[in-house]
């Protein structure tokens, strides 16, 4: 008899699965690993499975496919893609006002992944008693005008928890956002008594170590699932074409029609209904220079991938999955670049 469940985190060899309440360890079934090209694991967290509890720990026979996903770029040889979080509802990005100080870039990003792989998007803009008069609301602003809900929260005060557990209610909520922004200790005035420290922490501490993304679902006692995703700097697009690099910005997206000409990227092209919008006040400038820079990281990574492809003959056999521990900033450095590398 096969037992429906959920995977709450993923490690090397086994993936935790929440089946009728109780979190089981069980272990995918070989057949999973074969027929694979470019996903490096088979299961992520998220996915909604079937398994055989007859043995421990259990396996994994069956997963259902995937609503929603988000990636996160797997570098080094063959480039990968790896699923990160499968079946999530939304996204929820939180940015802090000052310590860190706000930047824009990094929610429009999120929101990009987002909406590239069907998740919902919701900004909160926290730290709001660190705030000048204002200057929260500022913030909130580009979002909200983009077509995003933007919450303004502290989770030290206490503000706007109300309306954050009313987003959370009832769905699977992806949490981003930069080290630092507050993201623990908003959970935790969500849900005192949730003890966060026990989650996997990033490789980086070297604690964790046995865990492959530290990437985990936990549960709040108001009906509310929540990953956590400690160490992801953030999540990629794979192998997005240029002209669908448009659709992912909310706010921007639809006025391509509007261009001089229809396969417009919005960067010098003479017509371009976005930089009027954006000198017209309509678009923020921070959404289109994320549009630019999310622009230039697909093109890049496009043209690698198919530079890769005529290195490998293109005929890639199926892998074995290698050892899948690997480093947080090692990978990430091959999947990402800073702005500042900009052309
Ligand atoms: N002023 C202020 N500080 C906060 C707030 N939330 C978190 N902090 C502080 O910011 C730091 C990082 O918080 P943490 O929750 O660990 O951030 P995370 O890395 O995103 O999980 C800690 O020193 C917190 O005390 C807030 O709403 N206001
Ligand atoms: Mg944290
Ligand atoms: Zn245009």
């Amino acid at each position: 008899m096969l037992h429906e469940g959920r995977v709450i985190q993923v490690d090397a060899k086994v993936c935790h699965v929440e089946v009728e309440g109780r979190i089981l360890p069980c272990v995918p079934r070989g057949h999973h690993f074969e027929h694979r090209r470019e996903e490096r694991r088979p299961f992520a967290v998220g996915d909604l499975v079937r398994v055989d509890l007859s043995d421990v720990p259990g396996a994994i026979e069956e997963r259902q496919e995937r609503r929603t996903v988000l990636f996160r770029a797997s570098a080094g040889e063959g480039r990968r893609a790896q699923v990160l979080v499968a079946n999530a509802d939304q996204v929820l990005v939180v940015a802090s006002i000052r310590d860190p100080a706000f930047s824009p870039s990094h929610p429009d990003r999120v929101l990009a992944a987002a909406e590239h792989g069907d998740l919902e998007g919701i900004v909160c803009v926290n730290k709001v008693d660190l705030a000048r008069k204002g200057e929260a609301e500022e913030a909130a602003g580009i979002y909200r005008r983009a077509g995003y809900p933007a919450l303004l929260t502290s989770g030290l005060r206490g503000d706007g928890l109300a309306e954050l557990r009313a987003a959370l209610e009832g769905k699977v909520t992806v949490l981003a956002g930069s080290s630092g922004v507050g993201k623990s200790t908003l959970l935790n005035a969500l849900a005192p008594g949730l003890d966060l420290r026990v989650a996997p922490v990033s490789e980086r501490t070297g604690e964790g170590r046995h865990t492959t993304t530290g990437v985990r679902m936990v549960r709040l006692p108001f009906g509310a699932l929540v990953v956590d995703t400690p160490g992801i700097r953030n999540f990629a697009l794979w192998r997005v074409e240029a002209a669908d690099v448009r659709l992912l910005f909310r706010g921007m997206r639809g006025l391509e029609r509007r261009c001089r000409f229809p396969s417009c990227l919005h960067c010098e092209e003479p017509g371009c209904a976005v930089r009027s919008a954006v000198k017209r006040g309509k678009v923020a400038p921070s959404r289109y220079a994320s549009y630019l820079e999310v622009l230039d990281e697909c093109q890049r990574e496009r043209k690698e991938s198919a530079s890769e492809g005529r290195r490998e003959g293109r005929a890639r056999t199926p892998r074995q999955p290698r050892a899948p521990i690997e480093d947080e900033d090692a990978s990430e450095a091959g999947a990402r670049r800073g702005p500042r590398e900009r052309r």
